[in-house]
């Protein structure tokens, strides 16, 4: 056989066996496990079903794990995708603290870590390879922001507000309480009168605004909630009270809910700056990129609104959570 032939064959089974190959390596789908706050709220539920719909449309393999608002079984879910070998972890940290052992063990077991919706605070930050989600200071800005136009526009009278909180220790709940005061800091007739968590839930946000109406009753003007939810659970117990939501106490709430637009609808809410939940195509693009070695950034950012009352019937229908 003549060497140019011989050369030509040679690099004919050489394609041959590279073509079987690829589809081979193709063929295995990406593994993420991903660890999960819990349940807790409307937005929750959102960003639950658009991190499955994004895994099933990628074609990656999703090992789901649920934490019931709880950091050990966070931590726990991350050493059992450790054993597994999954390519890659992601989650969304319940609180901001507390992570650097676990991130450690994943670095050392060299699986690429994502933060989505909630950030961490690491002394490392090669612990995470990229974090996806809102701006919670800003989004406690553009909830302070409004309430200042308010107070503006109706008199500049002094006005008691009532804060709900998010979880303790949450990245939400410390940014979104930040953001708002700052924004609120330049009319000192705009005070912050009570200030406790309701931990994101309807029933603890209810549970707490009872007690508010208790021990500041009438006093009460405005009520912040750190999330739709708890602004939702306080709404039932305003009107368990004798009072009209939105209109006796103005509500200023975050996330942009289907819920929320409902309530606004009815009158009971003002307005909600929208924290968007649709993170599961972002998520599985990013990790894709990490998987084939491709740069990701370090900080990827989502598009978020205000929605006050005014314009809640006209974009509900709109609306994709
Ligand atoms: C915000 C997210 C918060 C929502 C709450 O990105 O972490 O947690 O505002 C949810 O509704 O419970």
């Amino acid at each position: 056989m003549t060497l140019p032939i011989r050369r030509t064959f040679l690099a004919a089974v050489a394609a041959a066996a590279c073509a079987a190959a690829i589809p081979a390596f193709a063929a295995r789908p990406l593994t993420i496990g991903f660890s999960q706050v819990g349940a807790e709220s409307e937005w929750r539920t959102a960003n639950t079903a658009s991190i499955k719909e994004a895994a099933k449309q990628a074609g990656v393999n999703l090992k789901f794990a649920d934490a019931q608002q709880q950091q050990q079984n966070q931590v726990k879910a991350i050493r059992s995708f450790i054993a597994q070998r999954v390519d890659v972890i992601a989650f969304s940290p319940v609180v901001e603290t507390g992570w650097e052992t676990v991130l450690r063990e994943a670095k050392n077991a060299k699986i690429p870590v994502i933060l989505t919706d909630r950030s961490v605070k690491v002394s490392d930050p090669s612990l995470y390879v990229s974090f996806i989600g809102s701006d919670f200071v800003e989004e406690g800005r553009r909830a302070g922001r409004w309430l200042m136009d308010y107070a503006k526009k109706n008199g500049d009278r002094p006005l008691n507000i009532v804060e709900l909180q998010g979880t303790v220790g949450s990245a939400p709940a410390t940014d979104r309480k930040t953001g708002f005061a700052e924004a609120i800091a330049a009319n000192p007739k705009l005070k912050i009168i009570r200030s406790q968590t309701g931990d994101f839930t309807r029933a603890k946000g209810k549970e707490v605004m009872e007690a508010f109406l208790k021990s500041e009753g009438k006093k009460i003007n405005v009520l912040f909630a750190h999330n739709d939810d708890m602004a939702i659970g306080a709404i039932q117990a305003i009107e368990e009270a004798g009072l009209k939501p939105g209109k006796d106490i103005v509500i200023v709430s975050i996330d942009g809910v289907r819920g929320a637009f409902e309530a606004m609808k009815q009158g009971k809410l003002n307005v909600t700056v929208e924290c968007n939940p649709l993170l599961g195509p972002t998520l599985m693009q990013t990790a894709q990129n990490v998987v084939a070695g491709k740069p990701v950034p370090k900080r990827i950012t989502v598009e978020e609104g205000v929605f006050p009352a005014e314009v809640a019937a006209k974009v509900f229908p709109t609306r994709k959570y």
